[in-house]
């Protein structure tokens, strides 16, 4: 659902001058230091990046999935390290306290991710818990008025910039599986937390990732999400439902960029006298390119408008988390080979964005993951 239109265009052509202007030229310098300038996160908050899907009474601009989805686009035609940065306070990093959070929990946290102030970092994975997501073992044990956390959390995106923890922990070993789970807003600035150094990575470079370690973390009883029990798996699937359509919409943006570059590329580069543009087998890959992102395009915009009619889209959101991020992986094979040996060079974006986009297939649910999530919702609806 789009509620301005006007509005929504001035805030996609603002984004697209800034992505192109600021944020592509920063591209390399990024990638070679494996960090984000500080003066572009400072732009970056000004223009309320932070706060995209924050409710406006909190001082975000409470997108739509439908108006997200487009800017996701938008933001996917640069590095996805930029869009890391802002990521996890606009999804996984703020959406369980968005769902589920008491008020007092929305009021003391949502406006300082509107703004930036605090980062949120999103703490499901561990060195054994991946795809079987339920079997968290992180603990957290009741003691008075407060949980203690312990347990080892790894992968987690902003970790090293985090100003806040939603902790997914186990508080009732009797129960094994998604019931005994419960979620946690923890403080980055609490004692026993550690965050280990930043994981080195195939791609990605600027957006960065890191274990942390709770030890004996205690966390006052009032930062349980809902203030419920058992209820932190269910608020985790909720999280990715959004987070698992926001990636899809981020991957035909970065297909976008690379069928843009790879097109100016073909036109430019002269083999056998003329533009290889104008020979067949490379039109042919632009053709499936643009075809296959053109679909990708149509899947995600469908999803969040269903998504926005109040439309349970479980299925939809792994549909297009499937389909855009293979998809995305197939146009940056073709983009590299379209490029030829230069293709291979870093000196050439596609080399980056070919690393970079292999991660869109792993997080927030492998391929894998998502086929099963498509599966089981089919035999599931004709049982019912
Ligand atoms: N929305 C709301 N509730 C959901 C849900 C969703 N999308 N998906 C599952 N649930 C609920 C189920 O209804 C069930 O609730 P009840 O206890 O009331 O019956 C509960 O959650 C457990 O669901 P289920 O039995 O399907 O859980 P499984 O252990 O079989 O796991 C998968 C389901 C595999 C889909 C889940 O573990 C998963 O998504 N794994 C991938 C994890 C992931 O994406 N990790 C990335 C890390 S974050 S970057």
């Amino acid at each position: 659902m789009i509620r301005d239109p006007a509005i929504l265009q001035q805030l996609i052509d603002t984004l697209a001058r800034f992505v192109r202007n600021r944020l592509m030229p920063a591209e390399a310098q990024v990638a070679e230091e494996d960090d984000i300038p500080g003066d572009i996160v400072e732009e970056m908050k000004a223009m309320g990046l932070f706060g995209l899907t924050i409710p406006e009474e909190y001082g975000g601009l409470g997108l739509t999935m439908e108006e997200e989805a487009l800017v996701a686009m938008e933001l996917g035609r640069t590095s996805p390290a930029f869009r890391s940065i802002l990521g996890t306070n606009n999804g996984i990093g703020s959406a369980s306290i968005v769902f589920d959070g008491t008020e007092e929990q929305k009021a003391k946290y949502l406006s300082r991710y509107a703004s930036g102030e605090l980062i949120g970092s999103f703490c499901l994975t561990e060195p054994d818990v991946g795809s079987d997501a339920a079997s968290v073992r992180t603990s957290a044990r009741k003691q008075g008025d407060h949980y203690v956390l312990n347990g080892t959390k790894r992968f987690i995106t902003n970790a090293t910039r985090a100003g806040t923890f939603t902790v997914m922990a186990r508080t009732n070993p009797e129960i094994k599986g998604a019931r005994g789970v419960s979620a946690f807003i923890v403080d980055a600035d609490t004692a026993g937390i550690t965050v280990g150094p930043k994981d080195k990575k195939m791609g990605q470079a600027g957006s960065h990732t890191a274990d942390v370690i709770f030890e004996d973390v205690r966390v006052p009883a009032a930062h349980l999400i809902g203030g419920k029990e058992g209820e932190g798996f269910i608020t985790s699937m909720k999280v990715l439902d959004r987070g698992r359509l926001h990636i899809a919409a981020v991957s035909v943006g970065v297909s976008e960029r690379l069928i843009e570059d790879a097109l100016q590329y073909a036109v430019d580069r002269k083999q056998f006298g003329k533009p290889i543009a104008e020979h067949q087998m490379i039109q042919a890959m632009l053709a499936d390119s643009k075809t296959e992102s053109y679909a990708a395009k149509c899947m995600v915009l469908d999803a969040a408008r269903q998504r926005d009619e109040g439309v349970n889209i479980t299925t939809e959101a792994s549909c297009c988390k499937l389909f855009a991020t293979e998809m995305v992986g197939r146009v940056a094979d073709r983009a590299v080979q379209i490029h030829g040996g230069a293709g291979y060079m870093s000196e050439y974006a596609v080399e980056r964005f070919y690393r970079d986009v292999r991660l869109f297939r792993l997080y927030e649910g492998t391929s894998q993951i998502q086929q099963l999530v498509i599966a089981r919702n089919m035999i599931k609806a004709i049982q019912d």
